[in-house]
């Protein structure tokens, strides 16, 4: 192990242990100021996002799930938490850890199952593949594999809203690394200048592959990053599901009512390798710094919290997780059941200018 790894790991310890108890209390706090309903809702969307990727994670292992496939196991409170603020006719742009995203907005399991194995009843015809998610119904673009590449077209998308004067907004998910990716500052300084309504939400996970982000960025502050193009900006704690929501939403406002852009960090941990054919551990990061993260896990701290005020039972998280591992296996039989597409279908759906 590197001396890097366990200088990180000591200090991370150190700092979880600290803020557990007041991250778990003002978690608590927020979830006393919402409907049972709501929060229901968030927890049901949270925990499919958690045993779809476990069962992804379990085709990939038998050679269902070819290519690469990026798991959101950890960051599930991000795509959640945000997606929740957004109303049915905004616009949704991700990278190539998109599932969460996916399912958070809506997407049927059995659609993006059937993606993932390559099928033809996948929503992208099985020829996208675990990177490239669409669903132009739920305003839902993908889906992009090329590091950055999807925020010069989240911000052109807030351009057309602004230009037609609809009131959408767009909202544009990436990783740590990519804010060392010249289109991120491209992007940045013209929805600042054009005052377009994009929320940039950078979900530091702390690692671009294996490359711890303080190796790469001379601010490690991601946040920080948005004064130099004079946006407002927010850092939040992306293991708290509804301060993920809260902070969306006063963007979203932003966005809506003044057409204005912000970025906004959500501070968040992958437990799972970068990709399926990487380790979770061992090489960049110690098993001791996985699990103390692991501690913090977003699910188990919610339910933590909406048992402590009330809102569930345990009994109540059995039976949703039990009904939700069902819609899982319900998923994989759609997707078995449909059929690969034929050679005939190589060049359909394919744009040739
Ligand atoms: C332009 C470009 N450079 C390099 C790669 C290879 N690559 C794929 S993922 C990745 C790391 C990106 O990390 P981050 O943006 O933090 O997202 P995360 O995987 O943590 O979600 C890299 C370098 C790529 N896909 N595109």
């Amino acid at each position: 192990m590197k001396s890097g790894s366990t200088a990180r790991s000591v200090a991370n310890v150190t700092e979880t242990n600290g803020a557990e108890t007041s991250a778990s209390s003002a978690l608590a706090e927020r979830a006393r100021r919402l409907d049972a309903s709501l929060l229901k809702d968030l927890l049901e969307k949270m925990l499919l996002i958690r045993r779809f990727e476990e069962k992804a994670a379990e085709l990939y292992a038998l050679g269902k799930i070819g290519g690469f496939c990026h798991l959101y196991i950890g960051q599930e409170a991000v795509g959640v938490g945000a997606i929740s603020f957004l109303g049915p006719d905004d616009y949704i742009f991700c990278s190539y850890r998109d599932h969460g995203q996916a399912l958070a907005r809506g997407m049927d399991p059995g659609a993006l199952m059937a993606e993932l194995c390559g099928k033809t009843a996948g929503c992208s015809k099985g020829k996208g593949g675990s990177m490239h998610l669409f669903d132009k119904r739920l305003g839902f673009y993908g889906g992009h594999a090329i590091v950055g590449a999807h925020l010069p077209l989240a911000a052109g998308a807030a351009f057309a809203s602004r230009y037609l004067r609809e009131p959408r907004v767009t909202l544009c998910f990436f990783g740590d690394a990519t804010v060392n990716i010249g289109s991120f500052h491209e992007s940045l300084n013209l929805a600042q200048l054009w005052k377009l309504p994009v929320i940039f939400i950078c979900e530091n996970n702390e690692f671009g592959m294996g490359t711890p982000i303080e190796k790469t960025a001379s601010i490690v502050h991601l946040h920080e990053r948005a004064c130099a193009y004079n946006m407002a900006h927010a850092a939040v704690d992306g293991m708290d599901v509804l301060a993920v929501r809260d902070a969306v939403g006063e963007a979203v406002e932003r966005a809506r009512k003044d057409s204005l852009p912000t970025l906004i960090e959500a501070r968040t941990y992958r437990y799972m390798g970068h990709s399926m054919s990487d380790p979770t551990h061992g090489i960049y990061r110690t098993k001791a710094e996985l699990e103390e993260h692991r501690r913090k896990d977003p699910i188990k701290r919610f339910i933590s919290a909406l048992e402590g005020i009330g809102v569930i039972t345990q009994e109540y998280v059995e039976e949703t997780d039990n009904r939700i591992r069902e819609i899982v296996e319900q998923a994989v039989v759609f997707a078995d059941q449909s059929r690969e597409p034929g050679p005939e279908e190589l060049l359909a759906d394919v744009y040739l200018p």
